[in-house]
């Protein structure tokens, strides 16, 4: 299966963090230990635990991994390190998103969050990150993905990186907040964030309170894709696919009425099976429902959601796809490829990611 590391990806939903190397995290944890601000044995245990966990676990999780990663200077570490995590296993266009944060205490506002989260891209050294749109920078990068026979194979070719953001709104956050969200996005639109996602604890909040930020961000022209149906909420699911977000994640507990207006709008799904799975949402691999939306032709792309929190990487996630259904390199490979088509980036970026893989193609006739 080492295909499904070698062949190019694209990953359109990762929260930042959740996609923090474990490793990291202890040695955050660690350091925040030695100051008595935290238990350190007690957080080893909960970072370490690679059981299944709950949703509500898993929100608890985050709560405490953000305490970690409170500072401008850690949020600009675990940006870098992502970024190099997922194009070491030949992720092209990366589509990160993350949840803007204030924090009065050390000075931080939902600005200069985001901008720490910008130096994280610009300090990547591994790698050639592309992120911002039309710049002299992405100029020079606009063909910037290793010729197909270069790719990997010889050190002379550097691997390169398109790298999109999305700004999320947190399902605990007002309507100031959330619109406060999406005018930063609006600002920071130079700089390559392309969209807003909806996120966080499912069993909060009511869709009403997101809704004006959401029509807000559409005005303005940015793209949106919200977390639908995590847990069963049937209205919701309903206002949700009437709103026609350009993407939606998860899936999840959907009825049959919602199967048909999702199929029926062409709505493009991100797939995260081992989330779905160890948050204990979907039962077992074989009843997922990306069995169903495959054999639709439904619009879908695999992602990892957070590779941190449930120990998994886009590879494994093909990896698992490929083993559990029987899918062969060829078919994994269009999966790959078709995600090109649900990118929020701009046209030329789409092109260069078909241009890319129709050379990859060709190397594998
Ligand atoms: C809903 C999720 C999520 O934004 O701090 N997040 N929201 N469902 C999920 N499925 C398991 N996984 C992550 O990254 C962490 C935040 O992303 C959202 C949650 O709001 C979480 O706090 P950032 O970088």
């Amino acid at each position: 299966m080492e295909w499904c590391v070698s062949m190019p990806k694209l990953e359109l939903h990762a929260h930042l963090n959740g996609s923090i190397r474990n490793s990291t995290l202890l040695e955050l944890a660690k350091a925040l230990g030695e100051k008595g601000v935290i238990d350190f044995s007690q957080v080893e245990h909960v970072i370490l635990k690679y059981d299944d966990r709950s949703l509500k676990e898993v929100f608890k999780l985050f709560d405490l991994i953000h305490i970690l990663t409170t500072d401008h200077a850690t949020v600009t570490r675990i940006t870098k390190e992502v970024v190099e995590d997922f194009a070491s296993e030949n992720v092209v266009y990366l589509e990160l998103r993350t949840t803007p944060k204030k924090n009065d205490s050390i000075g931080m506002s939902k600005r200069s969050y985001i901008e720490a989260v910008m130096k994280g891209l610009r300090s990547v050294s591994s790698v050639d990150v592309a992120f911002v749109p039309h710049s002299e920078d992405s100029r020079t990068l606009l063909n910037p993905l290793p010729s197909a026979k270069n790719d990997n194979c010889n050190g002379d070719s550097r691997k390169k990186i398109f790298v999109r953001l999305l700004l999320s709104i947190d399902r605990r956050e007002t309507t100031e907040a959330a619109i406060e969200t999406v005018k930063l996005a609006l600002e920071m639109r130079q700089f390559g964030v392309v969209g807003i996602d909806l996120s966080g604890n499912p069993s909060i909040g009511e869709w009403i309170t997101y809704l004006p930020a959401l029509k807000f961000a559409r005005e303005q022209g940015l793209y949106v894709t919200l977390h639908c149906g995590e847990v069963p909420n049937s209205k919701e699911i309903h206002n949700m696919l009437d709103f026609h977000p350009e993407r939606i994640g998860h899936a999840i507990f959907f009825e049959e009425e919602h199967w048909r207006k999702l199929k029926s709008s062409n709505i493009p799904v991100e797939i995260c099976l081992t989330s779905n799975i160890r948050t204990l949402s979907v039962p077992s691999i074989d009843v997922h429902h990306f069995v169903d939306l495959y054999k639709s032709k439904h619009p879908l792309v695999l992602c990892t959601d957070d590779s941190g929190v449930f120990s998994t990487s886009l590879s494994n996630e093909y990896k698992i796809v490929a083993n559990s259904f029987g899918l062969g390199m060829r078919e994994m490979f269009e999966l790959s490829r078709n995600a090109v088509e649900f990118i929020f980036a701009d046209s030329g970026v789409k092109e260069d990611l078909r241009t890319y893989f129709n050379s990859v193609a060709k190397n594998m006739e």
